[in-house]
C-alpha cells in the first residue's frame, strides 16, 4: 500500500484495546437481543431495541476504529497527534439513545427528553472541534471548556428534570433510574478527564495507549454495564408508567 496516499494513521499496540471494546460491544449485543427476544410487551421492548442500538453502534465504532478506519493525525503547533474521530460518531448516536432509555423509564415529558438531547449533541459536537483543532493547544482546550460546560448543564437538568418526574414512577422504577442517573453522572465525568489528560489535550499525561484503555472501559461500562442493569428485571420494567410524551398519543 502506498503509505502517501493518505493522511491516516495505522493504529499502534493501543489495537490490543480497541479489539477487547469491539469484542465486549458485540458479546454485549448478544446478551441484549437474546434477552430481548421473549419480550412481547411493546414499551418494554422499546428498552431493549433502544439499548441493543446502543451497543451495535458503539461496536461497529470500535471495529473502525481497531482497523485504522477511524483514525486521523492532526498537527498542532509541531506536534503529530493521533486522534480517533470515529469515537465522536459513536458517541453523537449512542449518547442521546442512553439519555432517552432513562427519559424513557422516568417517565420524562417530550421537552425533557429533547432538552437533554440537544445539550448532549452540543457537548460531543464542541468536543469533536476540540478534537480536531489546528489552531493552538489553547483554542483546543477552550473548546473542552464549552463541551465541559455543557456536560455540566446537562447534568444538573437531569438531576433537576428527572428526579421530578421518577418520583410520580413506583418505587422499584424511581430507585432503578436513580440507580441508571448516578452512573451517568460518574461515569460521563470521567470522559473530559481522560481527554484533557490524554492526547487530546496535547499536554500528554496519559499516552494513547493507556488513554485508550481508559476510554474502553468507561464506554462498556456506561453502555453494556448500562444495559446490563437497565434490563435486569422484567418486573420492574412492567411497572413503568408511559411518558407522558406517549400517554397523549395512545389515549
Ligand atoms: C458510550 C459513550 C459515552 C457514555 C460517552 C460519553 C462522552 C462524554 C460525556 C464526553 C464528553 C466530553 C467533554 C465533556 C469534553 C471533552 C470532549 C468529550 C467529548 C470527551
Amino acid at each position: 500500500m502506498n503509505n502517501n496516499s493518505r493522511a491516516m494513521a495505522q493504529p499502534g499496540s493501543e489495537s490490543i484495546w480497541l479489539w477487547i471494546g469491539t469484542l465486549g460491544m458485540t458479546l454485549g449485543t448478544l446478551v441484549f437481543v437474546a434477552r430481548g427476544r421473549g419480550v412481547r410487551d411493546e414499551e418494554q421492548q422499546l428498552f431493549y431495541i433502544v439499548t441493543t442500538f446502543i451497543t451495535t453502534v458503539a461496536a461497529a465504532s470500535y471495529f473502525a476504529m481497531a482497523t485504522g478506519l477511524g483514525l486521523i493525525e492532526v498537527t498542532v503547533a509541531g506536534q503529530t497527534l493521533d486522534i480517533y474521530w470515529a469515537r465522536y460518531a459513536d458517541w453523537l448516536i449512542t449518547t442521546p439513545l442512553l439519555l432517552f432509555d432513562l427519559a424513557l423509564l422516568a417517565g420524562a415529558d417530550r421537552n425533557t427528553i429533547y432538552t437533554l438531547v440537544g445539550l448532549d449533541v452540543f457537548m460531543i459536537l464542541t468536543g469533536l472541534a476540540g478534537a480536531l483543532a489546528t489552531s493552538s493547544p489553547g483554542v483546543r482546550i477552550a473548546w473542552w471548556a464549552i463541551s465541559t460546560g455543557a456536560l455540566l448543564a446537562l447534568l444538573y437538568f437531569l438531576v433537576a428534570a428527572l428526579s421530578e418526574s421518577a418520583k410520580r414512577q413506583p418505587e422499584d422504577v424511581a430507585s432503578l433510574a436513580g440507580t441508571l442517573r448516578n452512573m451517568i453522572i460518574v461515569l460521563w465525568l470521567a470522559y473530559p478527564v481522560v481527554w484533557i489528560l490524554g492526547t487530546e489535550g496535547t499536554i500528554g499525561i496519559l499516552p494513547l495507549y493507556w488513554e485508550t484503555a481508559a476510554f474502553m472501559v468507561l464506554d462498556l461500562t456506561a453502555k453494556v454495564g448500562f444495559g446490563l442493569v437497565l434490563l435486569r428485571s422484567r418486573n420492574i420494567l412492567d411497572e413503568v408508567n408511559r411518558p407522558a410524551a406517549q400517554r397523549g398519543r395512545t389515549a
